[in-house]
């Protein structure tokens, strides 16, 4: 028996010598060591011999037992140590490698010339002023000269709520709402929404911004010669130094008298090219002395005050900036053209 217990002793230790998984390891460990392996099986014949073989026989296998268990176990850590190494060399982290680089979002383009426009204007003095964008027809238009007949009120398609206010159509309410509030003198401007019942096109939408500027002072204190000067220094801090502007007589009811204005072509400095269609001068807004009738409507006395205001299409100078020809790319929400800013 004894011999027996040997050779499964020699095949056991062999067997587990060559194992190299823990799978392995585990159907040894039944097939020489569990209830029903082999060992146990011959050690059963145990109570058929005399007491003395009983002992010797019985310490034998024990220690026979104890051995193949051994070996088992130590295996079993071997497998072990192994795989967790190699563990290690698969899963190894290099700190000195260069981590993934997040998408950060920035301001929208229209944002960013706002907040341009701003800075130009505030380190002239000006005051920066915001108000509604649903108005009453006072605000809007009769404080503007534009009474319910006058037929400049069709120069700005409107947008009409059914109970008779209006989203502004331009920003030129807030000078009223703010002289309601306030007495000349005062430098302020506004940006904001206006809404216009119109087709987009590549340099319309009905959905846009302007900024408005106002400058009022004492009768006498205001000339278009210190407004040209100002917008001029607005242009060359958005456009560049090179900037040249010019005005040309137009009509606005609320001024008087009243001019559009151009700027140089910042793309071609004047030459003629595809932004200013060739003429070198691009129309940016409207300007002129603040009409009287305007500063009546808002309580102060005939020809007290003089005043100079201006208003510009924001996306359209952000299109000049940047030198996009479609208006419609602004709220289009296309990351491939937001990402370029
Ligand atoms: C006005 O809105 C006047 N309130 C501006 C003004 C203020 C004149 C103070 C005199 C004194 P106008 O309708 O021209 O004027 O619009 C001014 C600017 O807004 C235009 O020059 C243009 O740059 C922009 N604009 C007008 N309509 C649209 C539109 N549908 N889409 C995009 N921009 C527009």
């Amino acid at each position: 028996m004894k011999n027996q217990i040997n050779d499964i002793k020699n095949q056991a230790l062999e067997e587990i010598s060559k194992a190299d998984t823990l799978k392995k390891i585990e159907n040894l460990r039944v097939k020489y060591s569990g209830r029903k392996s082999e060992l146990t099986n011959v050690l059963r014949g145990i109570k058929d011999l005399s007491v003395a073989e009983k002992k010797e026989i019985g310490e034998f296998g024990n220690l026979t037992k104890q051995a193949i268990d051994g070996e088992l176990s130590k295996k079993e850590l071997q497998i072990k140590n192994e795989e967790l190494k190699n563990i290690d060399e698969k899963e190894k982290i290099d700190i000195t490698y260069p981590g993934e680089k997040f998408a950060k979002g920035h301001l929208h383009p229209l944002t960013q010339v706002r907040y341009d426009i701003e800075e130009i204007f505030k380190s002239m003095g000006f005051l920066v002023v915001e108000d509604r964008e649903v108005e009453d027809e006072f605000h809007n238009f009769d404080a503007m000269n534009m009474p319910k007949d006058h037929p400049a009120r069709d120069m700005q398609d409107t947008f009409w709520l059914k109970n008779g206010y209006v989203p502004r159509t331009h920003t030129s309410s807030v000078q009223a709402r703010f002289m309601e509030k306030n007495k000349p003198p005062l430098k302020i401007i506004s940006l904001g929404r206006v809404y216009r019942n119109e087709n987009s096109d590549a340099t319309h939408e009905s959905n846009f911004h302007q900024i408005e500027g106002l400058i009022a002072a004492k009768s006498g204190e205001v000339t278009v010669a210190n407004a040209k000067s100002i917008i001029s220094e607005f242009m060359k801090g958005l456009f560049g130094k090179e900037t040249k502007i010019r005005l040309r007589p137009s009509y606005f009811p609320f001024v008087e008298p009243g001019f559009e204005f151009d700027a140089s072509c910042p793309y071609c400095k004047g030459e003629g090219c595809r932004i200013c269609k060739q003429c070198g001068w691009i129309e940016l807004g409207g300007a002129g002395m603040v009409n009287q009738n305007v500063f009546k409507a808002v309580g102060f006395t005939e020809d007290e005050f003089e005043g100079f205001a201006f208003g510009f299409g924001i996306e359209r100078l952000a299109m000049i900036k940047y030198g996009i020809d479609d208006i419609r790319l602004f709220h289009a929400g296309d990351l491939r053209f937001l990402e370029q800013f």
